[in-house]
């Protein structure tokens, strides 16, 4: 089934230039790039987006991460978009990512594991809302 699902690319990959290179390991598999912008969250808006998690320890250490430097959120539309945009990231520690995942190539830990994508398409919807509004 045609899907959009929401993609960002975090604070740890941006500041290392690494947009590009995220970006054509989702295109080379037949996503596209529908809406894409490069914007900086505020604390409260990582707290908004985050708050499935905010009773995890971890919760201020990842919205202060995902609050301090811009990121790049995009809609990526494709065949099966929400899952095969999963697997391409790979999973959320690095270390038990697959090779040639994004995780796998390029995260720096698994806080700072340098992309985000929906899981569900419930969710896609909810998360594309929050950043596209008109979409
Ligand atoms: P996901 O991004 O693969 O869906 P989630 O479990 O939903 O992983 O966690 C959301 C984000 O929270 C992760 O991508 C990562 O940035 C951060 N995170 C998850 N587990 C930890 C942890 O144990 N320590 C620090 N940060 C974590
Ligand atoms: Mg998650």
């Amino acid at each position: 089934m045609k899907e959009k699902t929401l993609s960002i690319i975090k604070p740890d990959a941006v500041e290392r230039n690494l947009i590009g290179k995220i970006l054509a390991v989702y295109e080379e598999k037949g996503l596209k790039l529908i809406e894409g912008k490069l914007i900086k969250l505020t604390l409260e808006d990582a707290k908004i987006f985050y708050a499935v998690h905010s009773e995890r320890t971890f919760f201020q250490e990842l919205t202060e991460y995902m609050s301090r430097s811009p990121v790049f959120v995009s809609v990526l539309e494709g065949e099966d978009a929400v899952s095969l945009h999963r697997e391409l990231m790979g999973a959320t520690n690095p270390k038990d990512a697959a090779p040639g995942t994004v995780r796998a190539q390029f995260a720096l830990s698994v806080g700072e594991n340098c992309v985000h994508g929906s899981d569900s398409l419930d969710n896609a919807k909810t998360e594309i809302r929050f950043f596209f509004p008109d979409l």
